[in-house]
């Protein structure tokens, strides 16, 4: 007998495929009255799949008294209500350190592009802006400060590449990290002031909820760059954009907004930011780590009923 399992949402082709043959799946996302479904099905489910985009809220969980599982197909589960969840007795896991090293690999990505302008200039070269003239000169990455909102398994991916190009590396979290606690700074806005880069690598949800403020901005100044391969819940977009508008804050790198797909056109207009569509965990590698951890994780939970990276 296959255990029932609710999917939320569809995941990826080859993790949905092995999600049917492995599970007697429901697609929640295909039910048309998702909320009658749940009523009348809910008690049915031992465990629940979800891909980070898609809201795991209380109402979904108090509707699966059965259900002690949840396997989230992502690093962030800023989406699920861990308070509900950890009440009703449900384990969570995610998809940690398998994505770490690609989204660090576009974090500097958006460093160096908004520091020396690539795609701007990229743009120049298109529009055949060589042939009169040249760029303005810009700004130079290695020996600088990069400061780290958040250092997890990404934030401490970045800080090594960060190392590799000679920077200095400081971070905050609410509490210092073993073996690094020289480099943690208790104020976010003393780092800001500090740091050249501010790099947002911090968990998404109502705890980081703008915790990139007008105040942080301010202190990363007109020469400061803000890069963000998090959740754009944690930047106050609003005053982003005003502190760009107003020359208070050099440039921004964004692979991620508060209102996704939703990029402010404000944002869209400015050269020196760079607004990419929550690409940083999409490669052919990780997504295949992540597919086959999503599913190992509901395997090992049925097998052993512990998962394997619980949240
Ligand atoms: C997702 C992410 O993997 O894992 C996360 O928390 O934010 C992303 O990198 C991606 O959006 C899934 O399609």
């Amino acid at each position: 007998m296959k255990h029932r399992v609710l999917q939320i949402g569809p995941i990826t082709p080859p993790a949905d495929a092995r999600l049917a043959r492995d599970y007697d799946i429901a697609p929640l996302w295909k039910q048309p009255d998702p909320a009658a479904f749940l009523a009348e099905h809910g008690a049915e489910f031992e465990g629940i799949v979800v891909h980070v985009r898609d809201a795991c809220d209380a109402s979904i969980l108090e509707s699966l008294p059965n259900a002690k599982v949840i396997a989230n197909f992502g690093v962030g589960y800023d989406k699920i209500d861990v308070d509900t969840a950890k009440r009703l007795g449900i384990q969570i896991s995610n998809t940690p350190q398998v994505l770490d090293g690609c989204v660090a690999d576009l974090a500097m990505g958006l460093a160096i592009d908004v520091a020396r302008g690539i795609s701007t200039t990229d743009r120049f070269v298109r529009a055949g802006g060589w042939k009169s003239g040249q760029r303005p000169l810009m700004t130079r990455v290695h020996g600088k400060n990069m400061g780290l909102l958040g250092f997890g398994g990404i934030g401490q991916a970045v800080g090594r590449r960060a190392a590799g190009f000679d920077m200095t590396v400081r971070y905050n979290t609410r509490r210092p990290v073993e073996g690094f606690a020289g480099q943690h700074v208790a104020s976010l806005v003393e780092l800001a002031k500090w740091a050249d880069f501010l790099v947002v690598a911090c968990p998404g949800g109502a705890q980081t909820r703008h915790l990139v403020n007008a105040e942080v901005l301010d202190a990363l100044g007109p020469r400061g760059i803000l890069v963000n391969i998090a959740r754009g819940s944690v930047v106050d977009e609003a005053a982003l954009v005003r502190a760009l508008q107003e020359g208070r804050l050099g440039g921004a790198g964004l692979d991620v907004f508060e209102n996704e797909p939703n990029v402010p056109e404000a944002l869209l207009a400015m050269d020196n930011v760079v607004a990419l569509s929550h690409i940083a965990g999409f490669t052919r590698e990780s997504r295949a780590d992540m597919e086959a951890l999503v599913c190992d994780n509901l395997d090992a939970y049925f097998r052993t009923g512990r998962v394997l990276t619980p949240v």
